[in-house]
């Protein structure tokens, strides 16, 4: 009788415990505040456990798993004290959380996946790895901000279905007004990944450095990569280091396209090689934040010999398909001069084998099969493009820039195309923007962070929290189910995500913040 009273006892003081364990019982999928929103999720009301212990399954012989696998080993290991097994299996196991690509809805498409979460077991199921790493990222974020003394976390089940709106969902970064090293550019990866983002544009030269190392033309590097704007000792990646980047991108579904802008942006080259101006001598180093000033020289053959080399190098060490030409703001090239220079170029980039990529002012040249015009600014330029056969990825300088200052109070950033405070950053649609644009014709959406003003990772951060979760939102989740008056609320739940990763964020008082 006793033992019996002690037993009832010491039952209900563990459901108490449990009770006030679980004060906020994650058991209703529906409400975790995913970003970007998926397309479809389902709840059925129970929790898994994930403990510092729980087997990590892959499904064996299918290349890139383990690596996924590792992946969100180390993810864990960030959040709680993770130390759990990671294990090939030739079938689904019965508990554990198992990566595999056996799927049978192929709808989903190359990034889509499905999320089963039921009491014993999650799966991540991906058309392909790259449905796995969406699907993890998803997972990622059925857990709380947590830290390494955390043992273990209940995650609600239920299932989700998702895959994305647009295949091209990217940031840029510029890396030539300021330089940002190797370290910074991967905790910049790590941000997109977070949010499925899967393509990083590296503005790689500029009129203030040129920071990609090129055997063939050595004196880019050692005298165009020396500075930066104020004047600070710049910097470049060799080849090596570059290829560190690309494959840290690529480990997280990330694509790197490497732009070499030109024929204007170029004085860093020209403060480097007297023959590519025209009046075969070198320009002076330039640390300010003018544009629009510098041309390469355009009826030089010298001229044609230095891109054929640099765009064969970049190539040899860059997987992805495109080659970014830049092309924006050449206003001292005549346009007599731009067009035949444009296509030149387009055609040098084919040899090696890569498509072309270019700001919208491209759209003047001809354009070969496979051009992608980068709407930045130019309504005209852009229909242009598409009258030409051109795909276009959107990246409008008065939503979607990440260097516009939030509002006037801003210290960091520029104004030119206006305030982007966090609401105004979401509440548009790429085919709302132009009349000629359509989901056809749109690649994607990207939102470039210049870095004129932006000198440190610090400052990285501030400009792109929170407003880069809106972009990747607004280049994953169909239009229809998109409205900031329910983003805002499940962006707020970020918040703490932001502090647990010491990021450095803007509280915008538009967001509700927990
Ligand atoms: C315009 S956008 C530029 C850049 C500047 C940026 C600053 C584009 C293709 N060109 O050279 O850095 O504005 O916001």
């Amino acid at each position: 009788m006793k033992n019996k009273i002690l037993v009832s006892v010491a039952i209900v003081f563990m459901v108490l415990l449990q009770i006030s364990c679980d004060q906020n019982n994650p058991s209703d999928l529906t409400k975790v505040s995913f970003i970007p929103k998926p397309v479809n999720v389902t709840a059925t009301g129970k929790n898994f456990t994930i403990g510092n212990q729980t087997t990590l399954y892959y499904e064996e012989n299918v290349e890139g798993l383990k690596e996924l696998a590792e992946y969100l080993s180390f993810e864990l290991s960030q959040i709680m004290n993770y130390n759990g097994l990671i294990k090939p299996v030739s079938e689904a196991p019965e508990k554990g959380i198992f990566l595999t690509t056996e799927n049978e809805t192929e709808i989903l498409g190359e990034e889509g996946y499905k999320l089963i979460i039921d009491k014993k077991k999650v799966t991540i199921a991906g058309a392909q790895n790259a449905g796995c790493f969406n699907g993890i990222q998803t997972l990622l974020q059925t857990l709380p901000a947590g830290n390494t003394e955390n043992t273990s976390f209940l995650i609600p089940t239920g299932e989700i279905e998702d895959f994305p709106e647009f295949s091209y969902r990217g940031a840029m970064l510029d890396v030539a007004r300021h330089f940002f090293n190797v370290e910074e550019v991967k905790q910049f990866i790590d941000f997109l990944a977070m949010y499925k983002m899967n393509k990083l544009h590296l503005h790689l030269s500029d009129d203030q450095g040129w920071r990609i190392e090129i055997k063939s033309w050595p004196k880019l590097t050692e005298i165009g990569g020396s500075t930066e704007v104020g004047g600070g000792e710049g910097g470049f990646y060799t080849q090596e280091q570059y290829s560190e980047i690309v494959k840290y991108a690529l480990q997280r579904n990330i694509t790197i396209i490497p732009e070499i802008d030109m024929p204007g942006h170029t004085n860093a080259a020209l403060a480097s090689y007297a023959e590519l101006n025209c009046s075969g001598k070198k320009t002076e180093l330039y640390t300010g934040t003018e544009v629009g000033f510098s041309t390469l020289c355009t009826d030089k053959e010298v001229t044609y010999q230095f891109i054929d080399d640099v765009v064969r190098e970049l190539a040899e060490i860059t997987p992805g398909p495109y080659i970014h030409i830049g092309g924006d703001e050449s206003h001292v090239t005549p346009l007599e001069d731009y067009i035949p220079f444009i296509n030149r170029v387009q055609l040098i980039v084919k040899s090696h084998g890569k498509k072309v990529i270019g700001w919208d002012e491209i759209a003047h040249a001809e354009l070969i099969e496979n051009v992608v015009v980068q709407f930045w600014d130019n309504e005209k330029n852009t229909t242009m493009g598409i009258e030409k056969g051109a795909k276009v990825i959107v990246s409008p300088a008065s939503k979607a820039y990440l260097d516009m200052k939030y509002d006037s109070t801003t210290t960091l950033g520029l104004n030119w195309a206006g305030f982007i405070e966090v609401d105004h950053g979401y509440s548009w649609n790429p085919v709302d923007l132009l009349p000629v644009l359509n989901k056809e014709n749109i690649l994607g959406i990207e939102s470039p962070l210049w870095s004129e003003t932006v000198t440190n990772i610090d400052e990285i951060e501030y400009m792109v929290f929170p407003r880069l979760p809106g972009y990747a939102e607004i280049g994953w989740t169909n239009p229809e189910r998109r409205d900031w008056n329910e983003y805002k609320f499940r962006l707020a739940g970020h918040g703490k995500r932001f502090e647990a990763k010491n990021i450095n964020y803007y509280r915008s008082s538009k967001v509700p913040w927990e």
